[in-house]
């Protein structure tokens, strides 16, 4: 139930009509998700299937003094017990590899050697004849522990010389520096400006909440190899990185990856609970399935954000922005699982925001600490970023007393200026920001919001001195900006029709909510001119699909949409010369239409002889003439064509979110009366697609924004290990989303697309912290806005609490 999905009818909101590209398509596999009949994981059950399960740390920090397993394994139902030496004796490595950290720090083994860096790590695996006697198992396990001092904060990790060490390879624990921009020439914008604005801030830690929880069932076959089904947005990715841990060859290993029940980033990394059910398959001889718990998932799923972030923005009286500074400490966690080694590159580079500021200098620090792995979450180092500077512009626009939206006005990076490179590197390919701007404040009434800012008028927005009830909440509006880096790394898509005109399509993607079997077949029917029924789309299984890279960034359709559509499009010019043949006129005369081939003009003798049989062919006819009968003496048979595409540059989304709260002042309770999302994704394969993008991601980035936060003691204990105690906000959390759009293609792509998968999770927590710190006329409140820090934020404002 949406509240004005459209909200100007004569725009590019609606549907098209005329092709399927555009169009609101059902999405296709939502019949086989809502009715129960799609598989998942753990719906596969082999015969002589057994039970992995992990005996985790209960520290954060410690050294295993030893382990006894006897007990465990002399329980009835369990198989085998193995510790980090049955690894180690065996020809597997047992690490995980790809930390994609510089030096010699060692990589994660998938089980702990002879310490342990993060509450929950996997210290033991359990094999039993079933799930309870697996965890009876684990329950029997008895592991000595040497408790060592533990350090969670990744500034105290980085800053405090007393801070205990994780890896002595690591000095101060710090995994990688990495510094963006010019600093001499930020320093001269920050003396040329006229003042300097602060803020430190805290990027709260999160944890993917996904409906179903990590799980694989690893089979082995000693002439055919690993087959492991898992919960994969990376299948291809997964396969390399289990032959790493296990030490065999890719070819050795299939990775199969079904319906997945969301990933938003966590099921994208290596993971030791998968490596261990194919070490464990081999060694026994017999299907080894592990599903997670949720408290599981929550222990050492991985985790995401977690960065503290001192800034600055060099500003002139009359909001001229000159320079910016950023100095991060970014969690990477007890140990590097990859994307925590990219933050600098991913965060650092979107410091710009959508503004043109002459100088800016970005310090990174990524640092070891005693907590879960931080690898992606929805957004990864984008919503990171976008958060320090929306905030910024905020601050600066009330120190310095100009609205907070003629400021972002005044700041715009041009529309005549892309491709516009910013100072930190990146290049933007598209933009044009003022109208996305402009909608978002339209809808929202954002003047005569502005004007009633900090004051207590009633949701009705009448005026309270004009007779409307005054509830007693202080209202703020908030705006955010942003960008989205979309589009890394290469994807391939097969395209293949089969005799009877169908068409099979395979992405090396994998979609686990984002729809791809819609809007690829939409893609494909257009660029085939069929009818979306005949078009098939399939990913998920590495020996079906060519090579991929697998789905995060926001990359699937831009780089796989691309590939599909390219290899449809050569296998069309393959069909087109059949055709010809089979019409007997030259390729060139050939006219395709509806799903038929007919020839052009009557004037030549061919097309005359062609036209006055009346001929026309099908494209089921040519597919069947493309397997045998008819085929031209220099065409090959068959109809498929492979293509692995990449993208020039990168595609940058962007857009305006508004959101307008009222705040119990007393209660420190926040309501979103209203929150609206304009972004600009390029052309839209689906609009509709694209619109659940958003409420999925704002619903995340409110989530953030309020209610989530990953909490540990001072040891290094998880204390939010469950839906219980870590705040996932429930549908009545949260508000009506409404949505608009603006519709700048990318360059980069004939389909003019950018991602969307991520921009709802960089632009809501900005809009909402801007509408809280708005309403209460305060500087900044770190994230998440929960009742306690509101109420206190008003209290000390009001000079009520010391
Ligand atoms: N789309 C479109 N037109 C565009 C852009 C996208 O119609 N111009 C459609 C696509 O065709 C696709 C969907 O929107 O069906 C998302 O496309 P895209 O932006 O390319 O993103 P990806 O498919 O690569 O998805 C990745 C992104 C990420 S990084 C996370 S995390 C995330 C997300 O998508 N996790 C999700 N959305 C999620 N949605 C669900 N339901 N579950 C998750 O785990």
């Amino acid at each position: 139930a949406t509240r004005g999905v459209e909200l100007d009818a004569d725009d590019a909101d609606g549907d098209t009509g005329d092709t399927y590209t555009g169009s609101r398509e059902k999405r296709r596999e939502d019949v086989a998700l809502l009715t129960g009949r799609a598989e998942y994981t753990d719906d596969h059950e082999p015969p002589g299937t057994v039970s992995l399960a992990f005996v985790r740390s209960e520290h954060g920090h410690a050294d295993l003094k030893e382990i006894d397993t006897s007990t465990a394994e002399a329980m009835d139902g369990v198989i085998g017990v193995y510790t980090w030496n049955d690894l180690e004796a065996s020809p597997s490595p047992g690490r995980l590899p790809l930390s994609g950290l510089e030096g010699d720090i060692p990589a994660h083994p998938v089980l702990a050697t002879d310490r342990v860096r993060y509450h929950g790590q996997p210290i033991a695996a359990v094999v039993a004849e079933d799930r309870y006697r697996a965890r009876d198992g684990v329950a029997a396990v008895d592991v000595e522990y040497e408790p060592l001092e533990a350090v969670v904060d990744p500034q105290d990790a980085a800053t405090d010389p007393n801070a205990p060490q994780l890896f002595a390879e690591a000095p101060d624990n710090v995994a990688t520096s990495a510094e963006l921009g010019d600093a001499d020439a930020t320093d001269r914008a920050f003396d040329a400006a006229d003042r300097t604005v602060e803020i430190d801030l805290t990027n709260n830690r999160l944890i993917p909440s996904a409906l179903e929880p990590r799980a694989a069932i690893a089979e082995f076959d000693p002439d055919e190899g690993f087959t492991v089904t898992m919960t994969s947005q990376s299948p291809h990715g997964h396969r390399r990185k289990l032959a790493h841990t296990l030490g065999v060859r890719e070819g050795e290993i299939r990775v199969i990856s079904p319906h997945v029940g969301g990933g938003f980033g966590h099921k994208g990394h290596h993971h030791p609970g998968e490596a261990m059910a194919a070490w464990c398959a081999r060694d026994l001889d017999r299907p080894v399935k592990w599903t997670a718990t949720r408290s599981e998932n929550y222990l050492e799923g991985a985790h995401g954000r977690d960065h503290r972030t001192t800034a600055a923005l060099a500003v002139d009286h009359d909001g001229s922005i000159r320079g910016l500074r950023a100095e991060t400490y970014a969690n990477v966690g007890g140990y590097g699982l990859g994307v925590g080694a990219s933050m600098p590159a991913r965060y650092g580079r979107l410091l710009a925001s959508q503004y043109a500021i002459d100088a800016i200098r970005c310090e990174t620090h990524t640092v070891f600490t005693n907590t879960a792995p931080i690898h992606s979450y929805r957004g990864a180092g984008r919503p990171e970023a976008i958060y320090v500077t929306e905030r910024l512009v905020d601050v600066a626009a009330d120190e310095l007393g100009i609205d907070p939206v003629e400021l972002r006005q005044r700041n715009l990076i041009p529309s005549g200026a892309f491709p516009y490179e910013t100072p930190v590197g990146a290049t933007y390919d598209s933009g044009d920001y003022e109208p996305a701007m402009e909608r978002a404040l339209e809808a929202i009434g954002y003047d005569d919001r502005r004007d009633r800012s900090g004051t207590t008028w009633d949701s009705s927005g009448e005026d309270v001195e004009n007779g409307a009830i005054d509830d007693g909440r202080l209202r703020g509006v908030g705006i955010a900006n942003y960008v989205e880096s979309t589009g890394g790394g290469f994807e391939s898509g097969l395209v293949r029709v089969l005799p009877d005109g169908d068409v099979e399509v395979y992405a090396g993607t994998h979609s686990h909510g984002q729809g791809h079997e819609t809007t690829y077949a939409q893609l494909v029917a257009d660029a085939l001119s069929l009818p979306i029924e005949r078009i098939h789309v399939s990913e998920g299984d590495t020996e079906a699909i060519p090579t991929g890279t697998g789905t995060f960034g926001s990359r699937s359709t831009i780089v796989g949409g691309n590939a599909v559509v390219t290899s449809a499009e050569k296998v069309l010019s393959k069909v087109r010369r059949i055709a010809a043949a089979e019409l007997e006129v030259d390729p060139e005369r050939v006219v395709y239409d509806g799903g038929a081939f007919t020839v052009s003009g009557t004037d030549g003798s061919e097309a005359a002889t062609a036209s006055a049989r009346g001929d026309e062919v099908s494209f089921a006819a040519v597919a069947e003439a493309a397997y045998g009968r008819g085929l031209p003496d220099d065409l090959e048979p068959g109809l498929e064509a492979t293509t692995f595409y990449e993208l020039d540059g990168t595609a940058y989304t962007f857009g305006t979110h508004a959101c307008i709260v009222a705040v119990d002042p007393a209660t420190g309770d926040v309501e979103l009366e209203r929150y609206l999302a304009v972004d600009d994704c390029g052309e839209r394969v689906n609009p509709t697609i694209v619109e659940g993008q958003v409420h999925g991601g704002v619903a995340q980035g409110i989530a953030q924004a309020r209610y989530e936060q990953v909490a540990y003691d001072d040891d290094g204990t998880l204390l939010t290990d469950a839906m219980d105690s870590y705040g996932v906000p429930r549908a009545a959390d949260l508000p009506q989303i409404e949505t608009d759009a603006t519709v700048t293609p990318s360059p980069l792509n004939e389909l003019g697309v950018k991602g969307i998968g991520e921009a709802g999770t960089i632009a809501a927590p900005p809009a909402v912290v801007n509408a809280v710190c708005d309403a209460l006329d305060v500087a900044h409140i770190d994230m998440p806005l929960t009742e306690e820090r509101v109420w206190r934020a008003v209290s000390e404002e009001r000079g009520d609490v010391n």
